[in-house]
């Protein structure tokens, strides 16, 4: 087994910043605002603070696919948080997620405007008020729900275990890899098995359980989450990599998953959206092209 640090836990843990791995700087033992800040505002009634991580993916593609069914009043203003710089942390942002993290979203349709944080929660929210992407009749609707919160618990284990220690500690454990590694591939099995049998994870239709569980499990396959594609053999699951394949296609997909991105390649990142003809004219590599010619 892998040599790491002898560590003998002390009666009381004390926070020393410098024990937060890659994101140091950021981790707090503690909640609340670190610094004034105010939210942007846009024209919509719906107003997005996120940034495209899986999380916030699920988001920003559910609005998009919502749009492309003919909701008008889905149409959104997405701004970005930068949680690398402590965006979250500012007050505007704590007062509608007191959880600091992205996605969150206001909605100043009704007469008292409605915040909503946690992704799944966003992802209900939006499904209920549109009447879409998720069933109607109860079992269908329990089976989407069901799904929907497999994602929100399994998740972490990916996320804030395998992904944290595989990628982001400061050096190699094999022990906490091997457990959470474990753990995913048990998750991908399940997740296969399921799409072996049915063409989305909630059954015959695409609803809000795909596009939470897609940025994740399904992005995994190929390599895009912790550059972990080979090491988890995600090639093996193969009902996974099919439905990866047909979710990715959809022009919806392809929209939301520039919203709010701020790398990889410049065509692909839409800082902040507030209309459709943002995908033609706002890209990166547009903007960059437009400052080039002045
Ligand atoms: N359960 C939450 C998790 C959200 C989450 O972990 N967001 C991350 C980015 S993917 C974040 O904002 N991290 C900033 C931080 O931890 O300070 C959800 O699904 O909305």
């Amino acid at each position: 087994m892998t040599q790491v640090p002898p560590y003998e836990p002390p009666k009381v843990w004390k926070w020393e910043s410098k024990n937060g791995g890659e994101f140091a700087s950021i981790n707090r033992p503690v909640s609340g605002a670190t610094h004034e800040a105010e939210l942007p505002r846009g024209k919509h009634p719906l107003q997005l603070y996120s940034l495209a991580t899986p999380n916030g993916v699920k988001v920003t593609v559910m609005l998009e696919e919502l749009l492309a069914a003919g909701h008008r009043g889905a149409e959104y203003d997405a701004y970005v948080v930068n949680i690398s710089e402590g965006d979250q942390f500012g007050s505007g942002f704590v007062a509608i997620n007191p959880n600091s993290k992205i996605p969150a979203l206001v909605d100043y349709s009704p007469p008292v405007p409605t915040r909503v944080f946690e992704s799944g929660a966003i992802l209900l929210y939006l499904a209920e008020k549109f009447g879409a992407f998720i069933p109607e009749d109860p079992p269908g609707r329990a089976e989407c729900l069901s799904w929907l919160f497999w994602q929100m618990g399994s998740a972490p284990y990916l996320g804030g275990g395998f992904g944290h220690f595989y990628a982001y500690a400061p050096y190699k454990m094999e022990y906490p890899i091997d457990r959470f590694t474990m753990e995913v591939k048990r998750q991908l099995d399940v997740l296969d098995r399921r799409l072996a049998e049915n063409r989305y994870v909630a059954g015959d239709t695409y609803t809000i359980a795909d596009m939470a569980v897609w940025p994740w499990y399904g992005v995994l396959t190929t390599g895009k989450v912790y550059d972990a594609a080979e090491f988890l053999a995600t090639q093996e699951y193969v009902n996974v990599v099919r439905w990866y394949g047909e979710v990715a296609a959809r022009d919806a997909v392809v929209r939301g998953r520039k919203v709010n991105r701020i790398s990889g390649p410049l065509e692909d990142q839409l800082h902040e959206r507030h209309d459709a003809s943002d995908f033609v004219f706002r890209t990166q590599d547009r903007i960059a092209a437009a400052k080039s010619r002045c």
